[in-house]
């Protein structure tokens, strides 16, 4: 396995921590990198007593996008014979819920990793672009349909087609961060989030994603038909009854892993 690049850790129970370490080329995302995520990813869906994934890199900057040397040699054919770019695919698909911790540059394939993150926790200095267009190509792992449903079209194309940079703030405003954390407590509130996820429904937060995931390309009605129905699987699980009786009781509640 190309594990070189992504190290999985188990900081503490009920949850994963994947960390993107290639800091001397900016954690750009190089086949090798993004197969180890992949790879990893699929252990984690099966892994029953992980309910939560953190995402974070080392370094200075989340991810400098695809690695541009290794792209400038693939022909057209070749991108097409291996998927280039599908390799990001584990991420988007993911069942668990996925927090991103994110610092210093998310550009391109950067910004799509974050793209498909649920949770994304920002550092101050946090700075997210869709550079491709200045190299002359675009987008490929999902950021030209993931940006504009997340932020809206008129922001999501002022950034795709200009290539611009947007800070911190800026990305909170428009919806693609969800908390802004000063950069020096970014690690220590991700995992605090990710501890606290861990100690819920490890069945209820897959359900909960996948409502509002799948739901999200829905038509509204057909969208509230499945949170229905859900939902009402979710009332034959353990962990419902265990929760309410928790609460009845005025004890914590302990819940069940995946
Ligand atoms: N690819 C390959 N190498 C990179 C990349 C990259 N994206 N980014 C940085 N590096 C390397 C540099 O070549 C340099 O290597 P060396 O030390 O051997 O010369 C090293 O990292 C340090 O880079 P800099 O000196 O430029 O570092 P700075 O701190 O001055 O700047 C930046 C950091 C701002 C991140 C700058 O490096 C930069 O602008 N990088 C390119 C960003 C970019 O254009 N990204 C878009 C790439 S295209 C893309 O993502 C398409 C996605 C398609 C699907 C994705 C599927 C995975």
């Amino acid at each position: 396995m190309s594990a070189d690049f992504v190290r999985c850790e188990y900081p503490q129970a009920g949850y994963a921590e994947l960390v993107i370490d290639r800091p001397a080329a900016r954690n750009a995302l190089c086949r090798a990198l993004t197969d180890a995520l992949a790879e990893h990813l699929a252990r984690l869906a099966g892994e029953p007593q992980v309910r939560v994934v953190l995402l974070r890199a080392e370094g200075e900057h989340f991810a400098a996008g695809a690695d541009i040397r290794e792209m400038l040699g693939i022909s057209a054919e070749a991108a097409v014979a291996s998927d280039f770019a599908g390799c990001c695919t584990a991420l988007g698909e993911f069942p668990k819920p996925l927090l991103a911790l994110v610092q210093g540059f998310a550009l391109g394939g950067g910004c799509e990793l974050v793209e498909m993150c649920d949770v994304v926790l920002a550092a101050d200095d946090a700075v997210f672009a869709h550079p491709e267009i200045r190299l002359g190509t675009m987008p490929g792992a999902g950021g030209t349909q993931r940006l504009p449903r997340l932020i809206g079209m008129a922001k999501a194309l002022d950034l795709l087609l200009s290539g611009r940079r947007m800070d911190a703030r800026e990305a909170e405003r428009c919806g693609l961060v969800s908390r802004i954390v000063p950069r020096q407590r970014l690690l220590d509130e991700g995992r605090a989030l990710a501890a606290e996820l861990a100690t819920l429904s490890g069945e209820v937060l897959m359900l909960i994603k996948r409502a509002a995931r799948d739901g999200a390309s829905l038509p509204l009605a057909a969208g509230l038909r499945l949170e229905r129905q859900l939902f009402h699987h979710s009332l034959a699980l353990a962990d419902r009854e265990e929760g309410m009786r928790a609460f009845l009781d005025k004890r914590p509640a302990h819940f069940n892993a995946c």
